[in-house]
């Protein structure tokens, strides 16, 4: 038997001792003494899925650590102007960028409560952030609605806010309060209302870019701006115990 083989035979007994752990989310990784970042699997309803934990972002009061990163943008990689399925399912590479899915945010967030803070880095490695105190999404047959609420801090200001209350709409499922649809408007998926003050999963600009209004992943309220593009944005959620 090559070594090779023989690590592959073990792995099971291997994954096998720790089976009994079948965490929820990334807080409970993180009480269970996992302080490093990085990818491990969760359990939101019962079947696996893999998922980016930020174990501590700045170490700040408002930053106990346990962050289940729910959104994640930092390089174009990943095409995020995706139809109605894959928001609801989820896309991308959990260990670039990514979207967990409507479906998983719903199962995490059903019974418990969570926090949201939305990370945001410029082009100039300028950062800033915006934390909100109750975050959740509704189920599919109310079109997976966003419950955001308490704006706390940060100085990117609260440009979701105004999302709040808004089904999900992407191009092929146009369930905003406007008369065009946003999401092919603004090329993204979002809970846009008429239309949007963010578009996190909106095109990556690479910077400024005012070609076409309002299509990147911009946070109005940090730069003023609709043509600011984000070199990262991470909207990530912890359990409020
Ligand atoms: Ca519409």
């Amino acid at each position: 038997m090559t070594l090779m083989v023989f690590l592959v035979a073990l792995l099971p007994v291997v994954l096998g001792s720790e089976c009994n752990f079948m965490p929820f989310d990334c807080t409970e990784i993180f009480k269970s003494g996992q302080t490093v970042s990085g990818i491990y699997s969760i359990y939101p309803a019962g079947d696996i899925v893999w998922v980016y934990c930020q174990m501590i972002s700045d170490g700040t009061d408002e930053d106990k650590g346990g962050w289940t990163v729910i959104q994640r943008r930092m390089d174009g990689s990943v095409n995020f102007y995706q139809p109605w399925n894959q928001y609801k399912r989820g896309f991308g590479n959990v260990e670039s960028e990514y979207w967990l899915g409507l479906e998983n945010m719903y199962q995490l967030t059903r019974n418990r409560k969570y926090m949201l803070r939305v990370d945001l880095e410029d082009f100039s490695e300028r950062k800033d952030f915006a934390l909100f105190s109750s975050f959740s999404v509704g189920p599919e047959t109310g079109g997976y609605k966003l419950l955001v609420s308490g704006f706390k801090a940060g100085g990117a200001g609260d440009s979701l806010t105004e999302h709040s209350n808004q089904k999900f709409s992407t191009f092929d499922k146009d369930q905003d309060s406007n008369a065009t649809n946003c999401a092919r408007q603004y090329l993204g998926g979002f809970w846009y209302r008429t239309c949007h003050a963010a578009n996190p999963n909106g095109v990556y600009l690479w910077g400024e870019d005012p070609t076409h209004y309002a299509i990147g992943n911009i946070w109005k309220t940090w730069k003023n701006n609709f043509s600011v593009g984000m070199k990262s944005i991470i909207m990530k959620i912890r359990r409020v115990s």
